[in-house]
């Protein structure tokens, strides 16, 4: 069960949605499991009249963004500013109504980062300590993250990757890997020594264990057995070029590693929008005072890193409010089968784009399953309840008040006559319905809510069909 949060009065809601990599157009999945949800929610907590805002960003840092510039002989700079542009066009055309879209690459970012990494370090959370990492002796270079796969030591998936396992979800080191090899060139890579600077995650066991109560069972679920097989110290810094740099003196070619660095977007895209609006006490009213609650939407592969570091950190900083409630969606399935973009098993939001509107699919996507259980998406399913519910039920409930209005009223709403039993019973339907709408709202169950608007909807079709 998810625990309400802000209450009747209206409070101050900071809403994210996780910031998507700069090197790949969004697929449904994406939409599913965070984009869609997070609108739905930031769009009803301002019909409430809260003061809500709608926060997220291009994530674009990372070895696989270097990885795939490299690849494909561009710079990621260049790779960066392209995705970023498709990714923000094809949300902003599915809806979603952000407050603002940033950029991880802004300079503002950087200064923050940069700030947050010194404060940690300062404060004795970060420290230095030499480190063991995979060497590529062709490449000539340590292999950070994705720069390397092989085996998960864990479930024994191949084709893990350096940083995690798709597969078991564990966050991993590169030299944990089994059978290892560099992703450029094919080589065996060897272990050697090097410096880098590591945040103390362990000190943060017991708080986390208290932290993690409140939120949703999926989440709490899965940060519940890693607290349990306890937390090791997290390695936040990289031999990488591309990335904020470390701002510590002889650290060259070290760049801060992307998870430490891509939360922290969510308060730097608060307070560019800050810079904006002309409003420089307002990222402060959302990330610093009390009467500000923030609600992270996120996909459930990046649970660890919002239930597990992000709260480590900010708790380390000190003068942040930690996330109010962090809410995972779980994944699509396409005909039943897994996503695979490899074996093009996948629908881009822009290909769907192409043939259809938005609001289909927003209601298709929250309509067929709970966020918190897979969805299976099926062209049928989706042609069916487009038809027999989107259209038949609340469509034509719309459809026909408005008409009726038009054509007996002048499209103007009229004072109503004596009211009969029946209009009275029906009144108090509505109500009741608009009860336990906004509680479904407020509990994040978004399915649970369009099935009651939709059956509010049928009982409306009746009332007219009744009075006709
Ligand atoms: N870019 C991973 C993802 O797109 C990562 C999220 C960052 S949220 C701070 O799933
Ligand atoms: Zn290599």
């Amino acid at each position: 069960m998810n625990a309400m949060i802000g209450g009747s009065s209206p409070t101050k809601l900071l809403v994210t949605a996780a910031l998507p990599y700069a090197n790949a157009k969004l697929h449904l999945g994406h939409l599913r499991s965070t984009y869609i949800p997070a609108d739905i929610y930031v769009r009803y907590l301002r019909l409430k009249g809260h003061e809500a805002i709608y926060v997220c960003a291009t994530d674009e840092h990372g070895t696989p963004i270097a990885v795939k510039a490299e690849k494909e002989g561009s710079t990621p700079k260049e790779y960066v500013n392209l995705y970023h542009k498709l990714i923000l066009e094809d949300l902003l055309k599915m809806g979603c109504s952000f407050d603002i879209f940033s950029r991880t690459t802004y300079p503002v970012h950087y200064e923050l980062t940069q700030e947050f990494f010194k404060r940690l370090l300062n404060k004795g959370y970060i420290y230095e300590a030499e480190y063991e990492q995979l060497f590529c002796p062709k490449c000539t270079r340590f292999l950070p993250d994705r720069y390397v796969e092989g085996i998960c030591p864990y479930c024994g998936t191949e084709g893990a990757r350096g940083d995690s396992c798709e597969s078991c979800g564990r966050y991993l080191k590169p030299i944990e890997l089994q059978k290892p090899y560099c992703i450029v060139c094919g080589e065996q890579p060897f272990i050697k020594k090097t410096r880098h600077w590591f945040f103390k995650l362990s000190a943060f066991q017991s708080f986390l264990k208290k932290w993690v109560k409140p939120l949703p069972n999926n989440v709490k679920h899965y940060a519940s057995q890693w607290l349990k097989e306890g937390l090791k110290d997290w390695c936040v810094t990289r031999d990488l070029e591309w990335g904020v740099p470390v701002p510590v003196k002889g650290a060259k070619g070290k760049a801060i590693y992307v998870w430490f660095d891509a939360p922290i977007g969510y308060i730097s895209a608060t307070e560019i929008l800050s810079e904006e609006k002309r409003k420089p006490k307002l990222w402060v009213n959302y990330w610093k005072k009390k009467t500000s609650k923030i609600v992270h939407f996120i996909g459930k592969d990046i649970i660890y890193h919002h239930a597990i570091f992000w709260p480590a950190m900010l708790k380390a900083h000190g003068k942040y409010n930690l996330p109010a409630r962090v809410i995972a969606g779980e994944f699509l399935t396409l005909d039943g089968k897994k996503l695979s973009k490899s074996r093009g098993w996948v629908i881009e939001v822009s290909d769907y784009l192409r043939t259809f509107e938005p609001d289909p699919l927003r209601y298709y996507l929250t309509a067929a399953s709970p966020l918190q259980k897979d969805i299976d998406f099926s062209w049928d399913e989706f042609a069916k309840r487009h038809n027999d519910e989107l259209n038949d039920i609340l469509g034509n409930f719309i459809h026909r008040a408005l008409v009726f209005t038009d054509k007996y009223f002048n499209g103007r709403i009229p004072e109503p006559n004596a009211l009969d039993n029946y209009d009275k019973e029906f009144l108090q339907t509505i109500k009741t319905y608009h009860k336990h709408i906004a509680k479904s709202m407020e509990q994040f169950n978004f399915h649970t809510a369009l099935k009651q608007i939709l059956e509010l909807a049928a009982q409306g079709n009746k009332y007219l069909n009744d009075k006709a």
